[in-house]
């Protein structure tokens, strides 16, 4: 690459040398259907959150409407939601899982 861009310089070594991703938050929403224990469920499998951290995101969403699984890169956050709204079709409950740009 030409030299023309502050990131090719040697100089500039030290600096990343392209920019971070975009990130996005993986959200659940509160539906009054979906027995708690399975949004757990999901939870500890789905973002390999320890039972107590899956506990409190659930109530978090119980409570609060929605709640924050994680942040991903784009194709990990598409993954998962993929991921919980197969296994809660699945089931036949009607948990959201959805993803915004941080
Ligand atoms: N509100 C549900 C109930 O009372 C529990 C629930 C929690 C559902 C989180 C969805 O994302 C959710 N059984």
């Amino acid at each position: 690459p030409s030299p023309q861009h502050d990131d090719d310089l040697a100089v500039e070594e030290s600096r990343p040398e392209v920019k971070q991703p975009p990130l996005y938050r993986v959200l659940l929403l509160n539906d009054d259907y979906t027995p708690m224990q399975f949004v757990v469920g999901v939870l500890e499998s789905v973002f390999r959150m320890e039972r107590t951290a899956a506990t409190r995101v659930m109530l978090e969403v119980h409570t609060k409407g929605q709640g924050v699984c994680g942040v991903f890169t784009y194709e990990i956050a598409e993954t998962k939601v993929a991921q919980v709204t197969s296994i809660a079709q699945q089931q036949q409950h009607p948990l959201l899982c959805t993803m915004e740009e941080v």
